[in-house]
């Protein structure tokens, strides 16, 4: 029998699970389907925090991270790339068409234009607006579960029981110029392992780094863990490392080999939306606040 496909993704990126879920359904790989599935988001204008629309750094200007991993452990990745709408797919030729893991900056935009990505000015009227906003009192404050934690991270389960996933942001609105957060950082914001599982964080990326958050997760998952008992020990020993914990959302979410769902994250409003049985449903995130 063969396993039934499932698409799991952060916050009610409805749109987005549905396009990865239906490729699924009609035998596409996990790995076309998450990439598919996050430029969704990234195309999204109205999504703040991915791709094109997505808020900038102090300065004004919109830098992109994103990740893709594949079953056969195969990842791909791109920090501080500008003017590239779909960093996923970018990260994904990294994966393919280089001997390497990660490129930033101007490499990354200068092999993006070698591969024929179209260079794009992501800097709405809206975003712009909002940026001249801020600046007026120039506050570098995360707001808990608001605009900045927007971030997409997906994984899918094909109908041939392979797992992958995928990860986009344009990270912390007005974050320090060159910030990288953990989106893009293979292990912190997504890991997976096609024998066990996968996870995927959203939040603030920092905190998520310091714990390798994802990687700690499949590796729980390996131990023998649940996907939910390991999303919980991964916020707990960010929570004890941060005592600051109170002050930033940080969340995960968990798909095990056998198509188990965890998720759970430091305050409540944080949801997943899961495309199964050919419907999308959105479930809020047990939390420990
Ligand atoms: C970051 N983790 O750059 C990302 C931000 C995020 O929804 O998740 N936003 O730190």
């Amino acid at each position: 029998k063969k396993p039934t496909p499932i698409c799991i993704a952060t916050w009610n990126f409805h749109e987005a699970s549905k396009t990865a879920g239906e490729l699924l359904y009609k035998g596409t790989s996990a790995l076309d389907a998450v990439e598919q599935g996050v430029r969704i988001e990234e195309a999204n204008l109205k999504n703040t925090t991915v791709g094109n629309g997505g808020a900038p750094d102090r300065d004004g200007n919109v830098t992109l991270d994103a990740c893709i991993m594949a079953p056969s452990g195969d990842c791909g990745s791109v920090v501080y790339l500008k003017e590239i709408e779909h960093p996923v797919s970018v990260a994904r030729k990294v994966m393919e068409e280089t001997p390497h893991v990660m490129l930033a900056g101007e490499g990354a935009l200068q092999f993006a234009i070698q591969q024929g990505f179209q260079q794009k000015n992501l800097f709405t009227k809206e975003s712009e607006k909002a940026w001249k906003e801020w600046l007026k009192d120039k506050e570098y404050k995360p707001i808990i579960n608001i605009e900045n934690h927007d971030t997409i991270g997906m994984l899918c389960l094909d109908d041939k029981g392979d797992i992958a996933g995928a990860c986009t942001t344009s990270g912390l609105a007005y974050k320090m110029n060159g910030r990288i957060g953990d989106s893009p950082i293979i292990g912190a914001g997504l890991y997976l392992d096609n024998e066990i599982g996968g996870a995927v964080a959203t939040g603030m990326g920092e905190v998520i780094m310091k714990s390798v958050g994802s990687f700690l997760i499949v590796e729980l998952m390996r131990q023998g863990k649940s996907p939910q008992e390991a999303c919980e020990i991964a916020v707990q020993r960010i929570i004890k490392q941060n005592p600051n914990y109170k002050d930033f959302q940080a969340a995960f979410i968990a798909l095990s080999k056998n198509g188990e769902i965890g998720s759970y994250c430091i305050h409540e409003g944080f949801s997943y939306v899961k495309f199964q049985d050919r419907k999308n449903t959105n479930t809020p995130s047990k939390s420990y606040l």
